[in-house]
């Protein structure tokens, strides 16, 4: 008798037609076979055996080289289900259309069987899934993002409880592209794309899309987070979850190397983009990285703005799409101050500026966890890390305060509901128009986001101890156009306010929107802000705010009366909050 997985298996071969089926390991062997092949295939290249052993750089088609939102889809029997912000499509007819696309797609190539584990191999809250791909970079790079192989395999057994995915490169035509997601049956088709976040089924699509759908049934979390312990001077490491939208900083703050660290404040990293959140038997909510890679932005990280990933990228590493120097070395744009001569661009031509930068914008670093030097000792804990504090943040160049705490934890969902980033020059070309996020998981909750809010507020009512929340802004500008906070390891001042805040400690001001640290509460020693510039970080305007509470208003409309009554409320109530400043008390 077959299992579900071989069951699986043999069905998509009878639609994709492979020439062969190779069931993967997660041995170094395959690994290196794997490599071999892509290699082989032309557009993988070893590089200095020296200097980065056993890394290499894989260039994708032009024409793929990030996450496609247009063509993706939440395929749901009810379309309210997959709510106002997410693409819909019905079942049905996904698997009518994406299915056409599957047939034969693999003909002549390799299926390769993917079996992973998302979380610590013997979590209770980590879950099984297997992938079915005919790219051997996807499998590299499952290797390196996952726990791979035998050992999911194990876990397994003859099991149905597994989340399957099906990928197929197709033939790269952005025209014949879709990631399409079935919540009701846990399963994820993707075809037309060799890209991460559309090709590693386990990151977005299984760890983000499926998982927040199937949380929400079992009434746990599944959050687009860092996780980060943060280590006092008496060496208690409080962990704290962040989330914030692309562009912000996620994977810098989880690794940062903090400024007060001669203090004995250091910060641990558990993971930089995904957090898996169950209430623990001791009443806190408890943290597992369902990953066990980065698969970072490479452009703009370097020494300055991330030591501990330039020292964990040096071994081990799949680059994409970066440039590539003579000495076969990867370089980005912000890696180094001098910009080395006669690179290869990120599309193998000899670089000229004139045609754009030397790496492509979302070139990435695929590198293991544990290579960095801050990884946390108990990134792999199966308990999972207890979390204090969770921090949401934007870019917003005039309204948002440095840091500030939300009132309790319905207040907190309605903070991080109204997430919002000001677009970059470097994303869009608009610069300043204001992009609602919630929690950062606008393009990442696989159903209604307005039921999503509901299953926040149905969460605090099952967290006996609860994270407190707070809300970040490093972007803050002063009235010459220059960002008034340094940002960075100076970061850590802020996190050190938090951790006060969570002990009971910490003086801080109450205003409309929630409590600001007190004029002095915020350490500034050896750094070069004044007491006046912190007053104008920690400013609120209310005449700003009010303009804000409108727009949030508009936003929020969107989601009809599926809306949970707990966000109107807490929209009202930050109305009157702001109305009474302006007006003054009678
Ligand atoms: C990512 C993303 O790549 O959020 O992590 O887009
Ligand atoms: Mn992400």
């Amino acid at each position: 008798m077959s299992t579900p997985l071989e069951q699986w298996v043999e069905s998509a071969a009878r639609m994709t037609r492979p020439a062969h089926i190779q069931w993967c390991d997660g041995s170094e062997e395959e690994d290196a076979r794997i490599k071999e092949q892509m290699i082989r295939e032309g557009s993988t290249f070893p590089l200095n055996e020296k200097t980065y052993p056993n890394s290499f750089l894989h260039r994708s088609d032009p024409s793929d080289v990030a996450r496609t939102e247009k063509v993706t889809f939440i395929c749901s029997q009810d379309p309210g289900e997959a709510g106002p912000t997410n693409n819909w499509l019905a079942p049905a007819e996904a698997k009518k259309t994406v299915g056409a696309l599957f047939e034969g797609s693999m003909k002549g190539r390799t299926m390769y069987v993917v079996p992973y584990i998302l979380g610590p191999a013997s979590s209770p809250q980590s879950r099984v899934g297997v992938e079915i791909t005919d790219s051997a970079y996807v499998v590299a790079s499952m290797k390196i993002m996952s726990r791979m192989g035998k050992v999911a395999l194990d876990r397994l057994g003859s099991s149905s409880d597994f989340v399957p995915g099906l990928h197929s490169l197709g033939d790269l035509s952005p025209d014949r592209r879709y990631v399409v997601h079935f919540p009701e049956e846990n399963l994820i088709w993707s075809i037309g794309s060799g890209y991460g976040g559309n090709a590693l089924l386990g990151k977005k699509c299984f760890a983000l899309r499926i998982a927040s759908s199937m949380a929400r049934k079992q009434g746990w979390m599944a959050e687009h987070m860092l996780i980060l312990g943060m280590e006092a001077p008496d060496g208690k490491v409080t962990y704290m979850a962040a989330a914030f939208p692309s562009a912000c900083g996620k994977t810098n703050l989880s690794m940062m190397v903090s400024a007060l660290k001669n203090e004995g404040y250091r910060v641990w990293t558990v993971g930089d983009d995904i957090a898996w959140m169950q209430v623990g038997a001791d009443g806190y909510l408890h943290a597992i990285n369902p990953e066990a890679g980065f698969f970072g932005v490479a452009p703009g990280t370097n020494d300055k703005t991330n030591p501990n990933v330039m020292a964990a990228l040096r071994k081990n590493t799949l680059f994409t799409n970066t440039a590539m120097t003579p000495q076969r070395e990867p370089w980005w744009e912000g890696m180094s101050s001098n910009v080395p001569t006669d690179m290869l661009d990120w599309q193998g031509r000899a670089w000229n500026p004139s045609n754009g930068p030397a790496a492509q914008a979302n070139s990435r670093y695929t590198v293991p966890a544990v290579q960095a030097p801050s990884i946390s000792p108990r990134w792999d804990d199966p308990a999972g890390v207890p979390i204090s504090a969770f921090i949401f943040g934007g870019r917003r160049a005039r309204l948002a305060p440095l840091v500030y705490e939300a009132m309790n934890w319905q207040h907190g969902v309605y903070v991080a509901a109204t997430m919002a980033s000001e677009t970059t020059a470097a994303i869009t070309g608009a610069v300043g128009v204001t992009r609602r996020d919630p929690m950062a998981m606008l393009p990442f909750c696989g159903y209604n986001m307005a039921d999503y809010f509901g299953h926040w507020f149905e969460m605090g009512r099952n967290i006996p101890h609860p994270p407190k929340i707070f809300h970040v802004n490093w972007f803050r500008k002063g009235a010459d156009g220059k960002f008034l906070w340094p940002g960075y390891g100076e970061n850590a001042r802020v996190l050190k306010w938090m951790l006060e805040r969570i002990q009971g400690k910490g003086a801080a001001t109450e205003t409309p929107i929630g409590a600001v640290p007190a004029p002095n509460a915020i350490t500034l020693d050896g750094l070069d802000v004044s007491r006046e510039t912190m007053s104008e970080l920690l400013r609120v305007d209310p005449s700003d705010w009010i303009k804000e509470h409108a727009d949030v208003g508009n936003f929020f409309e969107r989601f009809g009366d599926r809306l949970p009554e707990g966000i109107s409320e807490q929209h009202k109530g930050l109305g009157a909050r702001l109305q009474r400043t302006t007006v003054g008390p009678k």
